[in-house]
């Protein structure tokens, strides 16, 4: 998707499900008009292309760690916001899961399950980084990056940082700053 169209609903164009029948953004396009869809896949290609920085491990302990911490973050953080938003936002009335083409309606009992399901991300999070800078040990990592979207997202639907939850608020800071989250 051409980056100025997005959020302007060009996912939803017919010219685009023509192309990809996931009906799913981020998608990369590449040279040879091949299509690379979910965000993990993307980001496997770019670190095959640009192996440094590192961020997806170097040695079989970082590399599991890595994959771990991320596959938490989008299952237990991401698609946890995620069942909020769809299910309460009213502009996603119809669009309940992401990627249909035919109406989905929203069902109102996953907004709470949902909640529960973020405040259970947010403790996970306090407890691992109590005892590390980082989530995946000492190193900044994709799965900090996937986090960091979980967190950000879920500001969105009034679900901030709990204030006791101390570590994560001082890695939130941390990470936020870092230029490449800054731009
Ligand atoms: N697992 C996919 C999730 C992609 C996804 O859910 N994308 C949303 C936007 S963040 C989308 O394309 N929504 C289209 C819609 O609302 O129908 C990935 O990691 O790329």
């Amino acid at each position: 998707v051409p980056r100025e169209d997005v959020g302007a609903g060009w996912e939803l164009s017919p010219e685009f499900s023509a192309r990809s029948s996931h009906r799913l953004v981020p998608m990369l396009e590449l040279d040879d008009g091949t299509l690379v869809g979910e965000a993990m896949a993307i980001c496997r290609y770019f670190e095959a292309l640009y192996p440094q920085p590192c961020l997806l491990g170097d040695n079989p302990k970082s590399i599991a760690l890595i994959e771990m911490w991320e596959r938490k973050s989008d299952f237990e953080g991401v698609q946890a916001v995620a069942e909020v938003f769809r299910n309460s936002v009213p502009a996603y009335a119809e669009r309940a899961l992401a990627g249909y083409d035919v109406p989905v309606p929203q069902i109102p009992a996953l907004v709470e399950r949902g909640k529960l399901r973020v405040q259970r991300f947010y403790d996970q999070l306090e407890q691992q980084l109590a005892q590390h800078e980082y989530l995946a040990a000492d190193a900044f990592s994709m799965a900090d990056i996937t986090a960091l979207c979980a967190v950000d997202f879920a500001k969105r639907v009034k679900l901030p940082i709990p204030s006791e939850h101390k570590h994560v608020q001082r890695w939130h800071g941390a990470v936020s700053a870092r230029p490449s989250a800054s731009a």
